[in-house]
């Protein structure tokens, strides 16, 4: 209760930090930083870095993300104005949304307002919903997903393949990308049977016309996998960790 009770102290008292973690594009001669996903961090002055696993969860119990999910969604918004400002980046960036702001009324407005404030494109904050979401309440998803693709947001599947994927809803819905799961990528490079069904995601994916990311990729070989079997983007620690704002920053002077 005690880390709870803090939140309010923790948003004024700025101990969430925002980290940014590149996503490349591996289909060109040299893979090329081509977005970045924004992950929040805690540090807490008692407890030390509290880890997203642990009080993710217990903010979608208590309705505290809502709060949370606003405030990284506004800093992100400021900080990608500002580096357009100053180094003339455009790359966009994507934000994590929790199933729970499925059922908020005033989501797509708020993403709008906070987006015009810093004049940024909708098109270029990309919202990633995670798996679980689109199989809890599918009436309500589907219908949330039509009015932000229809606010020129672009929408992709988190998670996809952790828990139950359901097919149905990559027909269903209007979705940009699918972000493949650490679970798919961990064991291609040593066995054939989960590259081989790999392959078939990605040619799902290209039928249906969906972006695909590789999340957690670790190493050279999974990297050239995925790059010989079409996949279109990465994420992982083979190619950045996620990064404070002073390292995203030189990262972002260095490829201008
Ligand atoms: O960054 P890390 O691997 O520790 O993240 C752990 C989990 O927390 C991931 O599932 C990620 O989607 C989630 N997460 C990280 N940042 C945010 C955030 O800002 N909002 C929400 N809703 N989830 C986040
Ligand atoms: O939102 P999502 O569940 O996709 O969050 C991504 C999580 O994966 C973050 O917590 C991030 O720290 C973690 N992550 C990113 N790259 C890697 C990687 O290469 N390996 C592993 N094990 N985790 C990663
Ligand atoms: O290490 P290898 O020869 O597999 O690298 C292939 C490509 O991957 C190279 O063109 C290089 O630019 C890119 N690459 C390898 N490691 C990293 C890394 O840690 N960061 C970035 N940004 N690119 C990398
Ligand atoms: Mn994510
Ligand atoms: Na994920």
């Amino acid at each position: 209760a005690m880390l709870l009770d803090s939140i309010n102290d923790a948003l004024n008292e700025n101990q969430f930090k925002l980290v940014f973690q590149p996503k490349y594009d591996i289909q060109c001669d040299k893979p090329t930083m081509s977005s970045a996903e924004v992950l929040i961090r805690w540090d807490h002055p008692e407890f030390g870095e509290v880890k997203p696993d642990f009080f993710i969860p217990l903010f979608e119990q208590n309705g505290l993300i809502r709060q949370l999910d606003r405030y990284v969604w506004r800093e992100t918004a400021k900080q990608m104005h500002k580096w357009r400002q100053t180094y003339g980046v455009n790359i966009p960036f994507s934000v994590n949304v929790s199933r729970i702001d499925i059922f908020d009324n005033d989501l797509i407005d708020y993403l709008k307002r906070t987006l015009s404030e810093y004049h940024i494109d909708p098109k270029d904050l990309h919202l990633e919903i995670t798996e679980t979401a689109y199989t809890e309440n599918v009436e309500q998803i589907v219908k949330v997903v039509k009015e932000l693709q229809d606010a020129g947001f672009k929408v992709e599947m988190d998670d996809f393949g952790k828990g139950y994927s359901s097919f149905n809803m990559l027909t269903t819905l209007p979705l940009n990308a699918l972000k493949l799961d650490i679970g798919f990528i961990k064991g291609i490079a040593e066995n054939n049977k989960e590259m081989n069904l790999l392959e078939c995601i990605l040619e799902i994916a290209k039928l249906l016309n969906l972006t695909v990311i590789a999340e957690g990729v670790e190493n050279s070989k999974q990297y050239l996998l995925l790059k010989n079997a079409g996949c279109d983007a990465i994420q992982g620690y083979y190619f950045s960790k996620p990064l404070s704002t002073k390292d995203f920053e030189s990262l972002l002077k260095y490829s201008c």
